[in-house]
Formats: C-alpha cells, sequence, structure tokens
C-alpha cells in the first residue's frame, strides 16, 4: 500500500516481518536496504508479479491465484460515477484570511478576526464535459470553495458567471440534457454548439442573459487562475443579534482577468488538451500562488425592493457600480493535492454546507440545490460515511450519532449512540453555538407559480451585451454564429434570432447576416419589454478591467542556431522580473547553440510548442535559422496564429523571413517589436502589459 520509504532507519527484512511507521503513520514492511517488500492488500508478501499462477509455462491460469485475482478485482473497481455536470475538474489547497472583522454583519466565526486563516479546497471545472474532456470547451467554469472553518465545512459551489441559465431548479436535469452529448448519438462532446442546447434554450427565454455571458470571452478562460468566482445566488448573513443582510459573493483574481480568443481554444484544445490543469499545476508547484479577493455586495431589504430586479432571481447580478463589492479576505492556492482521486476528485461539495451565521436566501435555485448535492455525493461515493474521507472531513471537532454503514472509519466507543441519554456520553446540542436558521416569516398558499418579478428576461442581456469593448462585443458575435452554424435545424436558428432582437438589434443583424438569414424574423414575444434605459456596467467587461501587468504569464521565444545569448538573456532577466516566465521553442528539442557558443535547452521542438500556448512570442532567429524553419508549416503557423491572436511579438531582423513566410508584415502595427531598437526590451514588455493588441483584430478577421 505504502509506496515511499520508511522514514527511520529501524532496518529490518521481511524474513522477521518487521514493521516500521512512515512519515503519514502508515505501516511499512521493510527488507534491507529499505526497499518495501511488494505485498497483498492483506499484507501478504507477494514473490511473482509480472506472472499469474499457471500449469506449466503455457498452461491455464489457476483460480487459485489470490494475489492476481485480488489485483484485478480492486483494478475493475477503480473508478466512480463521474459527476453528472462537472465531472471534469482540478483542485487545489491553501487558504483564506480574512482582512477585519465583520461581527456586524455574521456571526460567522470565519470573519470575526482579522488575520484569521482559514483552510481551504478549491475546484474548478468545466460543467458540460465528461472527465476526459479538453479543457477549452467553450463552457461555464465551475468555482467551488470549501472552506475548513472551526464551525464545520462552508462550501460557497459557484460558477465563474454570476447568473443562471434557469430560475428554478426543476429545470436544471433539462437543461443539463439539452447540452450534454445528445442520447442516441452520443456527441458531441463538451460543446454546447448541437442542436437540442438551442433548442432548449431558444424555448427557454429566461436563459438569455446567461447566454451572452456563455457566448462571451468569459466562457474560454486564458487561466483558471484568471478568472473570477460567483456565489451567483442572494445569500444572507447573520448577527449575533439574529438581524439578517443580504450578501453575494464574489471572487476577484489578484492577477486580473484573461480569456483566450475562439480560435485559439480550439487550437490548445489540440496541443494541449490539459492547458488549464497544466497551467495551475506549474504556477503553484513554481511557487507562484495564485490569489482571489472575497468581494461581498451587502444590502437589505430596502435597496432589495428598490432594485430594478428581484434579488431572488438567479438570472439577474447586480452592477457592481449600483452595489460596489467590498474585499473582506483573501484566497490563497499554495498547494496540489498528493493524490488526484483521494482529493479533487472524491471531494464532496454541497451548497447546504454553512456555518452559522451564513445563511440561504429563497432563490428557488438555491433551495432546489440544497436537495441535490447530498444526493449525488451518496450515489458517487456511495457511501454516506463520504465524510470520513479527509478531504471532506471537518477540521473542527465534531461529534454526532451517525454510525456504521459502508466503509465506515471512525466508529464510535461508548454505549449510548443517542441522545438524550441517562449515561452522561456524547454531545448535546447548543442553541447559543448551534446553526439557527434566519426566521423569516413566510406564509402563503402551496403553489406552482413562477413570480412576476422573475419575468424581464432581456433587459439584464442588453446590458451586458452593451457592457462589453467592441472586441468583445465582435466576439459574442461571432460565437453565436459559430454555434447556430452548427445548428441543423433552422427553425431552432430563427428562433434565437427572435431573442436576440429583444437583447441588440446590431447584434442580431450581425449574426441572421453572418447565418444566410435574409429576412429577419419578428422579435420574440416578451412578458416584459426589454428597458433600454439600464446604464453600461464597464465591471462586466475583461478588457476593461486589465491587470495593466504580465505577471503570472507566459512567453514562448523560438530560437535558432546562433540566436544571441545577450539578448536571450536581457530578455529572460526582464521577464522575470515582470513575473513572467519564458520557453524556449527550438527546431529540435536538444535545443540550439547560440553565438557564444553555449548550449541553451529548449523545453518543446517546434511541433510540440504552437504560439497558442503562451500570452505572447519571441522570434529569436537568425537569418539561417528563419530560412531553414520557414519550409516548416508548424513555424509558420507559429508566427501566423501569434499574429492572428493579437500577441506582442518581440523579433530580430533575422525573423523577417520567417515574418513574411506567414504573411506578416514586420511594420503593420506597434505589436510588433524590432529587438534592435533602443529599449527594445522594455518597449516589448510594456507592450505586452495589454496582454492583447485588440486594435488588429478587426484587421485579421479570425
Ligand atoms: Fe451544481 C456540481 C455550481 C446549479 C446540481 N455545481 C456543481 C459544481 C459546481 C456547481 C461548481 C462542481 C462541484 C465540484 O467541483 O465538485 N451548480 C453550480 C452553480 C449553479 C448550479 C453555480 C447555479 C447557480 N447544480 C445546480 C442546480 C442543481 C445542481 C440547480 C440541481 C438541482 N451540481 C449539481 C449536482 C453536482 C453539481 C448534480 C454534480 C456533482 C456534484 O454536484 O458534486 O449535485
Amino acid at each position: 500500500m505504502a509506496r515511499k520509504p520508511a522514514a527511520k532507519s529501524e532496518a529490518a527484512t521481511i524474513h522477521d516481518q518487521a514493521l516500521v511507521r512512515g512519515d503519514g503513520g502508515e505501516l511499512h514492511q521493510i527488507a534491507e536496504g529499505h526497499v518495501d517488500i511488494l505485498t497483498t492488500a492483506q499484507g501478504g508478501p507477494v514473490a511473482d508479479d509480472q506472472n499469474t499462477l499457471k500449469i506449466g509455462a503455457r498452461g491455464p491460469t489457476l483460480i487459485e491465484d489470490f494475489h492476481f485475482r485480488e489485483k484485478i478485482f480492486h483494478f475493475d473497481h477503480e473508478r466512480i460515477p463521474e459527476r453528472v455536470v462537472h465531472a471534469r475538474g482540478y483542485g487545489a489547497h491553501g487558504f483564506f484570511e480574512t482582512y477585519k472583522s465583520l461581527a456586524k454583519y455574521t456571526r460567522a466565526d470565519v470573519f470575526q478576526r482579522a488575520g484569521e486563516k482559514t483552510p481551504a479546497f478549491v475546484r474548478f471545472s468545466t460543467v458540460a464535459g465528461s472527465k476526459g474532456s479538453f479543457d477549452l470547451a467553450r463552457d461555464v467554469r465551475g468555482f467551488a470553495v470549501k472552506l475548513y472553518t472551526k464551525e464545520g465545512n462552508w462550501d460557497i459551489v459557484g460558477n465563474n458567471i454570476p447568473v443562471f441559465f434557469i430560475q428554478d431548479a426543476i429545470k436544471f436535469p433539462d437543461v443539463i440534457h439539452s447540452v450534454k452529448p445528445e442520447p442516441d448519438r452520443e456527441f458531441p462532446q463538451a460543446q454546447s454548439a448541437h442542436d437540442t442546447f438551442w433548442d432548449f434554450i431558444s424555448l427557454t427565454p429566461e436563459s438569455m442573459h446567461m447566454i451572452m455571458w456563455v457566448m462571451s470571452d468569459r466562457a474560454i478562460p486564458r487561466s483558471f487562475r484568471f478568472m473570477q468566482g460567483f456565489g451567483v445566488h442572494t445569500f444572507r448573513l447573520v448577527n449575533t443579534a439574529d438581524e439578517s443582510t443580504f450578501v453575494k459573493f464574489i471572487w476577484k483574481p489578484k492577477l486580473g482577468m484573461q480569456s483566450v480568443v475562439w480560435n485559439e481554444a480550439v487550437k490548445i484544445n489540440g496541443a494541449d488538451p490539459d492547458f488549464h490543469r497544466r497551467d495551475l499545476w506549474t504556477a503553484i508547484k513554481s511557487g507562484n500562488f495564485p490569489e482571489w479577493e472575497l468581494c461581498l455586495q451587502l444590502f437589505d431589504q430596502e435597496f432589495a425592493d428598490n432594485f430594478d430586479f428581484d434579488v431572488l432571481d438567479p438570472t439577474k447580478l447586480i452592477p457592481e457600480e449600483i452595489l460596489p463589492p467590498i474585499p473582506v479576505g483573501r484566497l490563497v492556492l499554495d498547494g496540489m493535492p498528493d493524490n488526484f482521486f483521494a482529493e479533487t476528485e472524491q471531494v464532496a461539495f454541497m451548497t447546504q454546507n454553512v456555518p452559522p451565521g451564513i445563511d440561504f436566501s429563497n432563490d428557488p435555485l438555491l433551495q432546489g440545490r440544497n436537495f441535490s448535492y447530498l444526493d449525488t455525493q451518496l450515489k458517487r461515493l456511495g457511501s454516506p460515511n463520504f465524510t470520513h474521507l479527509p478531504i471532506n472531513a471537518p477540521k473542527c471537532p465534531f461529534h454526532h450519532f451517525q454510525q456504521d454503514g459502508h466503509m465506515a472509519m471512525r466508529n464510535p466507543v461508548g454505549r449510548a449512540n443517542y441522545q438524550p441519554n441517562s449515561f452522561g456520553e456524547g454531545p448535546r446540542e447548543s442553541p447559543e453555538r448551534g446553526f439557527r436558521s434566519f426566521a423569516d416569516g413566510e406564509e402563503g398558499q402551496k403553489v406552482r407559480l413562477r413570480p412576476e418579478s422573475f419575468s424581464d428576461h432581456y433587459s439584464q442581456a442588453g446590458q451586458f451585451f452593451n457592457s462589453q469593448t467592441p472586441a468583445e462585443q465582435r466576439h459574442i458575435a461571432m460565437a453565436l454564429t459559430f454555434e447556430l452554424s452548427k445548428v441543423e435545424t433552422p427553425v431552432i436558428r430563427e428562433r434565437m434570432i427572435a431573442h436576440l432582437l429583444n437583447i441588440d438589434e446590431g447584434l442580431a443583424e450581425t449574426v441572421a447576416e453572418k447565418l444566410g438569414i435574409t429576412e429577419l424574423p419578428e422579435p420574440a414575444d416578451a412578458a416584459i419589454a426589454p428597458r433600454k434605459d439600464l446604464e453600461p456596467s464597464p465591471a462586466l467587461s475583461i478588457i476593461e478591467n486589465g491587470p495593466n501587468s504580465f505577471e503570472g504569464r507566459k512567453i514562448g521565444a523560438l530560437v535558432s542556431n546562433g540566436v544571441d545569448a545577450s539578448l536571450l538573456k536581457a530578455l529572460q532577466t526582464a521577464i522575470e522580473k515582470e513575473g513572467a516566465a519564458m520557453e524556449v521553442i527550438a527546431p529540435k528539442v536538444g535545443g540550439v547553440q547560440a553565438d557564444d557558443g553555449t548550449k541553451i535547452p529548449a523545453k518543446h521542438m517546434i511541433d510540440g510548442g504552437p504560439s497558442v500556448l503562451f500570452d505572447a512570442v519571441l522570434l529569436l532567429l537568425t537569418e539561417e535559422g528563419a530560412d531553414l524553419l520557414t519550409s516548416e508549416a508548424a513555424a509558420r503557423d507559429f508566427v501566423a496564429d501569434a499574429f492572428a491572436h493579437c500577441k506582442f511579438i518581440g523579433f530580430t531582423p533575422g525573423a523577417v523571413p520567417l515574418l513574411a513566410k506567414a504573411g506578416v508584415d514586420p511594420s503593420s502595427d506597434e505589436g510588433l517589436v524590432s529587438l534592435t531598437d533602443g529599449d527594445a526590451v522594455n518597449t516589448y514588455l510594456e507592450g505586452c502589459r495589454k496582454l492583447r493588441l485588440w486594435a488588429r483584430e478587426a484587421g485579421v478577421k479570425l
């Protein structure tokens, strides 16, 4: 079972069956030289793990081979059902640090003391794809945070988008069925660009706001590290006097937001399907710990009553310009799991996990979620004892009378496993310290009704579109066109255009034109006429809120033999000073020889390191080197893609023939920086801080 060598040096041989305790307290059977002897799961030493037990070398296998049977049986059971949504995910450990006491608003212990650190586990995910799908799907990203507070686990099970497709949880299976692979053919995988999804969406006007987000660059993030996270629903904070304040939770990345463009996403999926998980792994393993600030939008009943929309409607957000989020703490991810399955796969998030002082609102989506998550964990993890798994167990003391069942790891001792009891055994409830639900006055008839206040489905969709920069608006139009072009049933395409007419006429016309729809349909019937008076909210744009820093980003330097060693060194130093990283790409992975004779090792050969894997590129080539590369399609694509994806390109004079062969005029714009000019390295990095030269995009026509 244990694979690490034993920590202690109590050497012994298998012959005397000596046991030694390892780092984690586990028992190792050790032999001379401290090599663990392979054993069965029952602890029996194994003599031969290469051959099954047979009658003669060429004879049949014997059922008697208990080692073989145990090994294969265990292997056969290695998989558990993948999550029905958010199957593909990647987790990391870290901590949450509270900035200041929020005792005025909440009695939650996690918010009482400035500087308090609470252990955390975060799992990022895509929604639609299966566990083995690619990272750069156009999709919502899950952003699930588990805080192991001193009053039990608090799970904020959010997304990187602040609104949702549906208003009532009873529609969740429908929206998910529609986006998953179609049931008769089991494709397409991890894609919304197909008939059933758009059929459902076009018949569900409440999804229009979320659709604008999903068609925007938010759905193709450059890295988990550059995404915002949202609790989506309105929750409550409740203080010791049992007073409630409404709250929305927002995670803001310290490194700023960044996304890729669709053409790039498609290519990344081929070049590195694990792009996002590799990025998080590399950042954390190299000590660049990503960080987010937790920001709260706090409001009272009066604000809720006067706000344009119902705060219980999960298809609406509260613009930051109307209600500025207040930073209250930071989340730092500083450790990767030791074992993916034990931690990331088995972690069980549940919206109902809240500590005293945090409470729910009546948002009907949240109320439904509070049923679903426990059920899904029982199914997935196979036993109510999933809370015994280290990743799910609270890190505070806990005492209850739940016991037995499959794989019970914590088994109570003593006689009384109930309360009250006469034996003075076991815990008792505490009205003071325990969770008290906020005593909201509820009364009414039993009905299946959607409130009138939920019926404006277009106004915030239009506001989102109007809050984007022209480049981002173009991306939305292109995304809608692409997705709808994959829809084979014309009436669905037209129905979507009818909805878009209620969101933004120009957008509807552009998409219709690109789809070849010559006659615009009538706008869709709207329960409430779309409002055009909502002020744009610049906070909704990624580009408007750029980090103006290149920190945490990555440059790909394509080099050839004879590369200028001092220039490479100067660039490397400047890039590292910026908090960014550089990876070398060469014709061969063995690397190249620089002009001073030094050997420059390469991280990638040209075919394995396309420019889509980088935020900016360098072409550090001699003329000879460039000549050799001009005949390589991968080298031409490297340059052409970097240009088309609006990246900053630094180049040596020798690289000009390659630029030319890739159809790029070296003087076409300021994103092409000749590295011979005076302060060229700084000029190049200054450009890189803008992340992309969007002005180039209109001419590139991707
Ligand atoms: Fe959900 C997983 C986020 C609506 C039912 N959901 C899941 C995960 C995230 C979210 C991030 C992955 C957690 C992990 O990494 O393990 N879900 C959301 C958000 C929603 C939302 C932000 C709307 C605001 N979900 C939602 C509804 C239902 C569910 C309305 C059902 C009524 N979600 C589930 C689930 C999952 C899940 C089936 C699948 C795996 C799991 O729970 O652990 O219970």
